[in-house]
């Protein structure tokens, strides 16, 4: 996994981001760990800064001022690795949901096939989610089905967070126009990629819910994606950025 940066938004996940930075770097030897903290107060950060001298060079800190949301720390952290050299990049959460065995399978998959992205999905084989509540499932099945009907993206799990990205993608893409922070964040950055001709393909992944820490998602976020999905569609059709 050469040239892979992991980007890892956090907040308030002190009870994790220890056991998630040792894990990666147990897993592999080439990877890269950029964790973008929005000053979390239960002190997230410095654990970071702390592990840092333990993973010289290969962990990276990005602080921000305040909570702005999930969307924008990626968008920070692709700017970030951008100036870089990094040819993958990873996007993944701090609580475990997303297995960090799962990482090499989607490097493997999007090289083997030659895809511009891969997506970790959980609704390829029915439902891949365990220990969410009945009312989450739901949310977030229907949310796809919802997605596919006004895109018309082909994406069974477009608003998954597990994701690999060539360079080129996040180079192509204008990530300053990218305007959600949530769960349409995540459909916004499929639906671009799609729209500009990349080759994207699912791999079926297991998402298992938090054990430890609290979820940050709020009725805002499902209020943004509804409508953002209207809007980005509406807005696809008149606007060149997404060409
Ligand atoms: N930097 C930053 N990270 C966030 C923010 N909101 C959520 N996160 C992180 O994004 C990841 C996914 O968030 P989570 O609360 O687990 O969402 P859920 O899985 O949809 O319940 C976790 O690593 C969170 O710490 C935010 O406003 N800023
Ligand atoms: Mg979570």
């Amino acid at each position: 996994m050469k040239n892979s940066l992991i980007i890892i938004p956090t907040y308030n996940e002190v009870e994790n981001i220890d056991l998630m930075i040792d894990t990666l770097f147990s897993n592999s030897n080439e990877i890269h760990v950029l964790i973008v903290d929005d000053s979390s107060p239960d002190g997230t950060g410095g654990h970071v800064r702390n592990l840092q001298n333990k993973y010289r060079d290969k962990l990276f800190l990005l602080e921000r001022k305040q909570k702005n949301g999930l969307g924008t720390a990626y968008i920070d952290g692709f700017k970030w690795g951008l100036t870089k050299s990094y040819n993958y990049f990873f996007q993944m959460d701090c609580d475990f949901s997303h297995n960090p065995n799962d990482l090499k399978r989607l490097y493997d998959q999007l090289i083997n096939k030659d895809l511009d992205l891969c997506i970790g999905s959980r609704y390829i084989s029915g439902i891949n989610v365990v220990n969410w509540p009945l009312s989450r499932v739901l949310l977030s099945y229907f949310a796809s089905f919802y997605v596919r009907l006004i895109t018309g993206m082909n994406i069974k799990d477009p608003t998954a967070g597990y994701k690999l990205y060539k360079r080129v993608v996040l180079e192509k893409i204008c990530l300053d126009d990218v305007e959600f922070i949530g769960y349409a964040f995540q459909i916004e950055m499929k639906f671009r990629t799609w729209k500009k001709g990349f080759k994207i393909m699912e791999l079926p992944i297991v998402f298992k819910d938090r054990e430890r820490g609290v979820s940050k998602l709020n009725s805002s976020i499902i209020k943004e994606a509804v409508f953002g999905v209207l809007k980005m569609k509406i807005k696809s059709i008149f606007l060149s950025q997404y060409k």
